[in-house]
């Protein structure tokens, strides 16, 4: 077994002496708990971090070293509301820890995150933590586990005694026991203890024939069909490569007090995880668009980089994570900075305009343990942190001045949920535009929008993700908001048509103010707007006078007549009026159309309410499609269709903007997480009679 090793000797010569590994897995399946568990076991002198909310919810970087491999580990989040950390994280890492409680069990959320996993082809270790919590079983959970995930799923070691009462691992293969009785994380190692035979049999023979398969090997196949056992050597060779392919995932037992599984889990990821030469990087893109494929992992190309995440902080600035695909990163070099976000989301390049300028690299930093310490330079398949750079946001690549190419962007989680804040005290309104462009800065998800009554939204992913940037407004920022309730635009209309006089009329003393008009207004098909006619006869109402009175009822229009929203889709005709020689103006027969227009309306008779209504799509499993479509219709929506996509089918829905403002959350816990939703405004529709008393205003 290594001994603790002191980080800060450690050189990095050359890519292969790295692993990248992410903890994946669940909300609550232990991972930070087995990030720990794994840090405490190489990192001297290293006692534990503590979780805060920050913590809690973004991408974590630490090193640790274990034979000869430098390995950085992230720990990413695991609340849905994160997931765009935890799609860094899989880009940044060659491999990934898939962390499973086997108390809880796979549900649909952990079904999910080992698609996004195996989209990334990702090579995946399973541990399987809580195997200590009662009712834990760990043969019920890897029958799950292959039913979920497929036959790939081979446990490599099982745990020896049940529950509380397991004490140690035996190697399905090496038919190795780690005694972890003895606690403080380090086992006892007994080579060639016969007396957990039994227990390692039945996966034994699956690990061997799933092995041999993989390997396509014939050799192996013959000897094992003729009884003999394949050597050791040879099969841990062939285990390491088939995982290192993401061909095959091995199960690892895991249980936090005793630090159970930390050894195996170290051995896997120094001889069974591929290094940054041996996992393809993503694909290079040139600024037109063409492909070049993978970045190539060497330190004598020119330099291909992405920024993984940024933080900001008020005093220290930005602090850059960022993995290095290609070339050599030195300190006071000058790159190339690209974000072409628009391009690679399908983006509106208004909002996520590309930038293309140079940036010079300060500090390089590298994670030893938890520490940051500063290098001079930093290799292809390396982690480093970078320190105060000027313009990099998430998602950027860095390359060289000379040799520009892009690295896409990972996809980012739609942000559907609206927050709508304002600015507390009139001190905290002038700190907080400036704090919100910082926020968007570090976390690409936010988005920041303007809602009905110029209301300020920010869109987040869910509830956390809402609470987060409230905090680190406050915390971070130093600025205090309000939350407030989410306006939806309405719009007014009319239902029937009228007629009403309106007049303006002031005769005592000086100069008076004297208009009278006689209007007709009618409603107009959805979408068609305001229209204006004059009909006119005989000069009651002067030629010059025609424009005050459509002025004067546009502008009424727009302000509202009934509820304050906008009124819309009406036509007001002009047929009669009055006007006096002196006293008639511009202003008053603008004033007059705007009474008689106040006049027409009446609240219960010809006016009504419009509401938004957008197109949402749905996509769920099958088994949640009713649950879907019967919370929809309690929405008051309308269905619109189904169609299908393998296991999943996606409803489209009309649905009012009213019934939205939380449906990111509730659909979550519809579809058990599993569901995801779109949503496009499609037009207005008249607000059902029973809604419009709570808007309309009385006066
Ligand atoms: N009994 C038992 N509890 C564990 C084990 N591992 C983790 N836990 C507990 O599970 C809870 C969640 O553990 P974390 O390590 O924070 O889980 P996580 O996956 O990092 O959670 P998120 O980051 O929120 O997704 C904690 O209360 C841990 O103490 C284990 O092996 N056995
Ligand atoms: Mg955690």
């Amino acid at each position: 077994m290594s001994s603790k090793v002191n980080n800060g000797q450690v050189q990095v010569n050359k890519p292969d002496d790295v692993r990248n590994v992410v903890l994946v897995g669940t909300a609550g399946s232990g991972k930070t708990s087995l990030f720990e568990q794994l840090l405490r076991a190489r990192v001297a002198g290293y006692r534990g971090e503590k979780d805060d909310a920050e913590r809690l919810s973004q991408l974590y970087l630490a090193s640790l070293v274990t034979g000869d491999v430098f390995v950085n580990l992230l720990d990413a989040p695991g609340h849905a509301d994160f997931v765009g950390e935890l799609r860094a994280g899989i880009r940044a890492a060659d491999a990934a820890i898939f962390v499973v409680s086997a108390s809880d069990g796979i549900d649909g959320a952990a079904q999910a995150l080992w698609e996004e996993c195996a989209e990334a082809g990702l090579p995946r270790v399973i541990a399987l933590t809580k195997l200590d919590a009662a009712h834990s079983d760990f043969d019920t959970v890897v029958a799950e586990l292959k039913d979920k995930f497929g036959d790939g799923v081979l446990p490599t070691h099982v745990p020896v005694g049940s529950g509380a009462g397991i004490n140690g691992t035996v190697g399905v293969l090496s038919r190795r026991f780690r005694d972890y009785s003895a606690g403080g994380g380090e086992p006892v190692l007994n080579e060639q203890d016969e007396s957990h035979d039994d227990l390692i049999e039945e996966h034994r023979n699956a690990l061997i024939e799933g092995l041999i398969q993989e390997a396509d090997d014939a050799e192996l196949m013959d000897s094992y069909l003729e009884g003999a056992d394949p050597g050791r050597d040879y099969l841990l060779d062939d285990l390491m490569k088939a995982t290192s392919g993401a061909n095959l995932y091995p199960v690892v037992p895991v249980i936090q007090s005793s630090g159970l599984g930390t050894e195996e889990l170290l051995s896997l990821i120094e001889q069974g995880f591929p290094t940054p030469s041996t996992h393809p990087n993503p694909t290079m893109v040139k600024l037109n668009g063409d492909e070049l494929g993978p970045a190539p992992s060497d330190p004598d190309a020119p330099l291909v980089a992405q920024v993984i995440r940024t933080t900001t902080d008020p005093f220290a600035g930005r602090l850059s994570m960022v993995r290095i695909y290609s070339g050599t990163l030195r300190t006071d070099d000058v790159v190339h900075l690209s974000g072409h976000k628009a391009f690679f989301l399908g983006l509106d390049p208004d909002e996520y305009p590309d930038r293309d300028q140079e940036e010079r690299i300060g500090q390089i930093q590298q994670a030893q343990g938890v520490e940051l310490k500063p290098k001079a330079s930093a290799i292809a398949g390396e982690i480093v942190m970078l320190p105060k750079l000027a313009a990099a946001e998430t998602g950027d690549t860095l390359s060289a001045k000379d040799d520009v190419v892009l690295i896409p962007n990972w996809k980012m989680p739609a942000a559907l949920l609206p927050l709508a804040i304002k600015a507390a005290t009139r001190n905290d309104e002038d700190k907080l535009s400036g704090a919100l462009n910082r926020l968007a800065v570090e976390d690409s998800t936010v988005k920041l929008g303007r809602g009905a009554s110029d209301q300020l939204v920010l869109w987040t992913t869910g509830q956390a993700h809402a609470d987060l940037l409230l905090n680190r407004l406050k915390d971070r920022y130093g600025v205090n908001v309000e939350q407030e309730e989410v306006k939806i635009a309405l719009r007014e209309t009319f239902t029937a048509k009228a007629t009403a006089l309106g007049r303006h009329v002031k005769q005592s003393g000086g100069h008076g103010q004297y208009a009278v008009v006689n209007i007709e207004v009618e409603p107009l098909e959805r979408g068609a707007g305001f229209e204006f006619v004059d009909k006119v006869v005989g000069g009651a109402v002067p030629r010059n006078f025609i424009p005050s009175v459509e002025k004067g009822a546009k502008a009424q229009l727009d302000k509202g007549v009934i509820a304050g929203f906008p009124m819309v889709d009406v036509r007001v005709t002009l047929f009669d009026g009055k006007a006096h020689s002196v006293d008639s103006s511009d202003m008053a027969f603008q004033m007059a159309a705007a009474a008689a227009l106040k006049e027409a309306a009446v609240v219960g008779r010809n006016v009504a309410l419009l509401e938004p209504v957008d197109l949402v799509t749905v996509t769920v499993g099958e088994e949640y499609m009713g649950a879907v479509m019967t919370d929809i219709s309690g929405r008051r929506g309308q269905m619109q269709g189904t169609d299908t996509d393998g296991r999943k089918v996606i409803i489209s829905a009309l649905v009012p903007q009213l019934e939205l403002s939380r449906y990111a959350i509730d659909l979550r816990g519809i579809a058990q997480g599993t569901g995801t939703f779109t949503r496009s405004f499609h037009g207005y529709e008249l607000l059902p009679g029973n809604l419009v008393e709570k808007f309309a205003k009385k006066d």
